[in-house]
């Protein structure tokens, strides 16, 4: 996708106002200064800290190859078969599940001596809240189990640095990854963009890695600011992959897409709120309001009933003791 046409959606609401996208620039890079290499096709602007429009990116979760995708569905077809469960099932077919949540805030206190990252116990109750109105339905639901405070040190650089140094982070603070989700607030970059996020799929390592979890912009919380992303659906978004979805655009127009079958196919991710979008010819436009789409918080509203089953199917293969 050419930039120019990402760049044209870049128009913001904030108090009322609309304001034009920053002249162009370089833009971030998707170079693996970290763990994994950042997909392309995510540029975003956002409201920063100061009240400027920075870069950023919508999601950094790694995106599986085709040879990985097909592997997935062998030992999905596998573990179905196994478990009695008819493809593509739809939610219910298990028994809801409702996770625990332990969240790892990681803050910093800057030159001023002003904490920046410490996000209240409100924000995260926020969020959690947000979580269950988008997950309502899908046979899955969220608790919050602990909350821990981490202030980066020189060495441990855990805000600014938490997408460099994710696995030093995760190995110090994950507790019970196979039995927890693992939520982590901190100020993800990474080429000079803003990380709104990033998770591993389930299948990417074996459930009790200190790698899973979902790593947040800490202004990405309900109210933090980091406006049109900031009423919480970063975390349901990066969620989605850690439960096992894939983008709605993923393989673009192509079989088999997101491997889910009642999301319309899609070209590319959509940002802003396109309504009436339809980039492939395949039946149904663009699931634009989909929260597996890169929109805008307050035009991403649904998850589809096969994508909950979907979900369900790949935590009962991958992450049987969540
Ligand atoms: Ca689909
Ligand atoms: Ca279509
Ligand atoms: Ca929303
Ligand atoms: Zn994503």
């Amino acid at each position: 996708m050419k930039i120019a046409s990402l760049v044209t959606v870049f128009v913001l609401l904030c108090a009322g106002a609309a304001f034009a996208a920053p002249p162009e620039g370089r833009l971030p890079q998707a170079e693996p200064d970290g763990p994994f290499a950042i997909p392309p096709q995510s540029q975003v602007h956002l409201l920063g800290p100061d009240g400027t429009i920075v870069r950023g990116l919508r999601c950094a979760a790694p995106v599986p190859t085709r040879e990985e995708q097909e592997q997935v569905e062998r030992e999905l077809e596998l573990s179905r078969a196994g478990l009695g469960v008819h493809a593509m099932a739809a939610p219910g077919a298990g028994a809801a599940i409702d996770i625990p949540v332990a969240f790892h805030v990681i803050y910093k206190t800057d030159r001023k001596g002003k904490q920046v990252g410490n996000v209240t116990d409100a924000m995260i109750d926020d969020q959690i809240g947000v979580l269950n109105a988008a997950y309502a339905g899908t046979g899955f639901s969220f608790t919050l189990a602990s909350v821990d405070r981490f202030e980066q040190t020189k060495k441990q650089a855990w805000f600014d640095k938490c997408y460099q140094q994710d696995n030093a982070m995760k190995n110090a603070l994950a507790i019970s990854p196979a039995t927890t989700l693992n939520i982590y607030t901190c100020a993800p970059s990474s080429g000079g963009g803003t990380l709104l996020g990033y998770a591993y799929l389930p299948n990417a390592f074996p459930e009790s890695d200190p790698r899973h979890g979902v790593v947040l912009l800490y202004a990405s919380l309900p109210g933090g600011g980091a406006d049109p992303y900031d009423e919480g659906d970063t975390a349901t978004h990066e969620i989605g992959h850690y439960l096992g979805l894939y983008h709605t655009f993923q393989n673009g127009c192509s079989t088999p897409g997101d491997s889910v079958d009642d999301t319309p196919y899609e070209a590319s991710a959509a940002f802003g709120c396109p309504t009436g979008r339809d980039t492939c010819s395949q039946a149904g436009l663009d699931p634009i309001t989909n929260f597996m789409d890169y929109t805008d918080d307050p035009c991403m509203d649904n998850f589809s009933t096969l994508q909950g089953g979907r979900m369900q199917s790949m935590v009962a293969t991958y992450k049987p003791s969540l």
